[in-house]
């Protein structure tokens, strides 16, 4: 064992948890951990992951002691109920749920973009929303040079976006329809999501005409950028696609931008590949975000559309908590790993199933 950090993996066992243990090990010369400690539920306890790291039950027997960092991709109601009780046990946490995205006292943190975020973290950081961090990768560039005053952005969500159970559920419906067999009864989605689009991805919420992972890129959008004052308009659609989110977006800028400009400036920009039309299938896997179809839009002087896609587990998610674990390591962003003063601030969003999976039965429509 090297005397590198001690890293507990919350929710080892889950599509994005699976993609973390992955990360870490890929990247282990940047992290050089020390030990990796995965945790799940009791469920889970006792399984082997990695040929190698044994599973702990998060309970209240959990030994929570001695930890660097803390990887959590366990749903937003264990981030509430265990984040916190890391951070007290001396760790810094690194959270993909919703738990603590809002929360002003909270770095919200896409790698590329706003990095020095970090520096104001106390003990606590967020890791944006899938659809919003890919986004980010791609926008913030043009931000910085032109401003952006208004996006329209259409998203096209895989299912392993929310979580195991459903890419079984895509399986299991292809599978019999192809066969002819009778078709199993949904139990993730609203309805069928083989050979099938379903039109609102995410939760409505105590009556909201849009779904909470629309609100997620609205509010998101603006923190991570730092600037309230830009437009969002969003539609989340779920499509029957296994891994990488994509996304057809239209950027209105405050200062004029050719798409050769765009172009220009994104071949620069880090984290972003080029190219004539990203697709699903070839950005899965990839820590990149691929950006594509940039084109003046005819209807306004100001405005250009683009299509983005990428990972929604790699960079959507364990990448990018990988990224800021290798920015905190190095140590030119804070001075230490773990907590500055005490326990984060409080919750704001609202108490959602595991994986913040989408309702099978809408709160609303
Ligand atoms: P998932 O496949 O359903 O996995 C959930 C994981 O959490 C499993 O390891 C599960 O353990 C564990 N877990 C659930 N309840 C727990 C508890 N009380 N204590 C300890 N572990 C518990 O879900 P996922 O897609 O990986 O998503 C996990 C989180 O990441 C969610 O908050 C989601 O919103 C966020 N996120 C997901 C994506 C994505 O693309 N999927 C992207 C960004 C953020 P068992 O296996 O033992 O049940
Ligand atoms: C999705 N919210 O619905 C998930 C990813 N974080 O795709």
């Amino acid at each position: 064992m090297s005397d590198g950090p001690r890293i507990a993996v919350v929710g080892a066992t889950g599509a994005v948890g699976t993609v973390m243990l992955e990360c870490l090990r890929e990247r282990a010369d940047a992290i050089s951990p020390g030990e990796i400690v995965p945790f799940a539920t009791e469920r889970s306890a006792g399984r082997i992951l990695d040929g190698r790291l044994v599973v702990r039950a998060l309970n209240d027997d959990a030994d929570i002691s001695g930890f660097d960092l803390a990887l959590f991709s366990a749903g937003a109601g264990t981030s509430r109920e265990w984040a916190r009780r890391f951070v007290e046990a001396g760790a810094t946490v690194i959270d993909n749920s919703s738990a603590f995205r809002r929360d002003p006292a909270v770095p919200l943190v896409v790698s590329e973009v706003n990095p020095h975020a970090l520096k104001q973290h106390r003990g606590l950081i967020a890791n944006p929303n899938c659809s919003t961090m890919q986004l980010m990768v791609a926008l913030a560039p043009i931000h910085r040079a032109v401003g952006i005053e208004r996006m329209i952005v259409a998203t096209y969500q895989s299912v392993s976006g929310t979580g195991h159970a459903a890419v079984q559920e895509l399986d299991a419906q292809a599978r019999a329809d192809l066969a002819g067999d009778e078709r199993p009864a949904p139990t993730i989605y609203p309805d069928q999501i083989a050979f099938n689009v379903i039109g609102a991805a995410g939760n409505f919420v105590d009556g909201d005409d849009h779904t909470d992972e629309e609100r997620k890129m609205m509010f998101e959008t603006r923190k991570i950028l730092e600037d309230e004052s830009i437009g969002v308009a969003v539609t989340c659609v779920r499509v029957p696609v296994r891994t990488s989110h994509s996304e057809a977006v239209n950027i209105q800028t405050r200062e004029p931008l050719s798409a050769a400009q765009a172009q220009e400036l994104l071949a620069e920009a880090p984290g972003v590949i080029l190219e004539d039309v990203p697709s699903p299938l070839r950005a899965a896997g990839r820590d990149e975000v691929f950006v594509g179809r940039i084109r003046g839009d005819e209807s306004h002087p100001r405005a250009l559309s683009m299509f983005v896609v990428a990972d929604n587990l790699r960079k959507g998610a364990a990448t990018n908590a990988v990224q800021i674990a290798e920015l905190l390591l190095r140590g030119d962003l804070g001075d230490r790993v773990v907590a500055k003063g005490g326990p984060p601030a409080g919750v704001t969003e609202p108490e959602l199933p595991v994986a913040d999976r989408d309702t099978a039965v809408p709160a609303s429509r």
